[in-house]
């Protein structure tokens, strides 16, 4: 057939931008509702911040070539499953599979995968909960399905990841041995603070229990 014109293939990149970011802001409207459904019911929400963002088109690229696959809109929507990404931070851990199984619940959503990078870190030390998501959405002609990747971590994870990203692109991905050896051991500091933090919770919400309420328990003689 004859060579798309450029306004064609801007016309498509855009729409298939587009449906990333439907997709992208109907697993954000679910995420706003768990957290506003919280603070009204509970005292906290275990969900504290939330990030989102589209992958450029030359991280895309980086991508397909890093893949091998064929830079062609519709094998990226196959094959490269982070396109629209959604990043979680909550507190504590327990948090991070407690949110996950509240998405994961969802009737409308499919559950892709889901990698659990805190019960098995990877070898760099970096710890995150993956889930990979499948959205219907509902286009004026058909339903598009569309992956959304949604990373759930705890702040301390968080912090380690963001600085190591950082110093990943600084080094271009070859970074010297010693900031490699220091990077996983402040992983495992930022673990034994996660633990630390959760016993220190457990602790006080045990007290709290044993506590008389107000208006109830010793009448004082
Ligand atoms: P960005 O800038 O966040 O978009 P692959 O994507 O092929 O490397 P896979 O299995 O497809 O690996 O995806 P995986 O393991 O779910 O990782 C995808 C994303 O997780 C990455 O996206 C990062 O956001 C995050 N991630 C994974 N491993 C690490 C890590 O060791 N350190 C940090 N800081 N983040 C990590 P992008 O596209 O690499 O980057």
């Amino acid at each position: 057939g004859a060579m798309p014109s450029l306004t064609e293939i801007r016309r498509q990149i855009t729409e298939f931008q587009l449906h990333y970011k439907f997709g992208m802001d109907q697993v954000l409207t679910k995420i706003t509702i768990l957290r506003e459904e919280f603070e009204h019911t509970r005292d906290y929400s275990p969900i504290e911040h939330v990030n989102f963002r589209l992958k450029s088109l030359e991280r895309i690229m980086d991508k397909v070539q890093r893949y091998g696959i064929e830079p062609d809109l519709s094998v990226i929507r196959d094959r490269i499953r982070d396109i629209a990404g959604i990043r979680i931070t909550c507190s504590f851990v327990s948090d991070s599979y407690w949110i996950a199984e509240m998405l994961c619940s969802q009737p409308d959503l499919r559950v892709i995968e889901v990698k659990d990078y805190i019960s098995r870190p990877k070898p760099n030390g970096y710890k995150s909960l993956h889930v990979i998501l499948q959205v219907p959405v509902f286009l004026s002609n058909r339903t598009e399905l569309v992956y959304v990747e949604v990373q759930i971590r705890t702040v301390a994870m968080d912090f380690w990841a963001s600085l190591e990203h950082k110093i990943y692109y600084t080094y271009s991905g070859e970074v010297p041995d010693d900031i490699v050896a220091d990077l996983y051991d402040a992983a495992q500091r930022a673990a034994a603070l996660d633990r630390q933090m959760a016993d220190i919770r457990d602790r006080v919400s045990s007290l709290k229990a044993q506590a008389p309420k107000p208006g109830e328990g010793a009448t004082g003689d």
